[in-house]
């Protein structure tokens, strides 16, 4: 079974956002088995962006990802990874696919609502940096066979 960490950010939690955002990986099937409010310090921006440290929208990125709370969550389920990328959508708003969060709920290439590992390595790496371990609950749900043929 693979986890991944989704941010609710900036943008999804001051538009009120974050239920229906959440609804729609509780539909799909994923398990939450992390979640909480918080408010992402400079320096953990920094970590979490590290690999575009280079990149002339990283001072922007970093700015607007520590503007305000955002929603920590790890899911759990079969191939979340990817699922879940599949799910955000193309990165701008104005550019991805109707259905998908970021092609229902947005327009703007910065202000793209939510963020999700690329990888199962950046998940282990992304989980580690917004959870302790002991955030992270294990726990059976009652349709799990019906939802993971594998
Ligand atoms: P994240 O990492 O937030 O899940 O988004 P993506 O995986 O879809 O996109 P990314 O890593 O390429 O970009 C990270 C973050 O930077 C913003 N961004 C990106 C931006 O403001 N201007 C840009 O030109 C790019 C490429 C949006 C997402």
């Amino acid at each position: 079974m693979e986890r991944t960490l989704i941010l609710f950010k900036p943008d999804a939690v001051q538009r009120r956002l974050c239920g229906r955002l959440l609804s729609r990986f509780e539909d799909k099937g994923l398990k939450l088995v992390g979640m909480k409010l918080m408010r992402i310090s400079p320096e953990l921006a920094a970590q979490h962006y590290e690999a575009h440290k280079e990149r002339p929208f990283y001072k922007g990125l970093v700015e607007f990802m520590t503007s305000a709370p955002v929603v920590a969550l790890v899911f759990e389920g079969s191939r979340a990874v990817s699922v879940a990328r599949k799910m955000m959508g193309a990165t701008f708003g104005f550019d991805a696919e109707s259905g998908t969060i970021r092609g229902d709920f947005g327009i703007s290439n910065q202000f793209n609502l939510i963020h999700g590992s690329d990888s199962a390595e950046s998940a282990a790496r992304e989980v580690d940096l917004f959870f302790k371990p002991e955030e992270l609950q294990e726990y059976g749900v009652c349709d799990e066979a019906w939802l993971a043929d594998e």
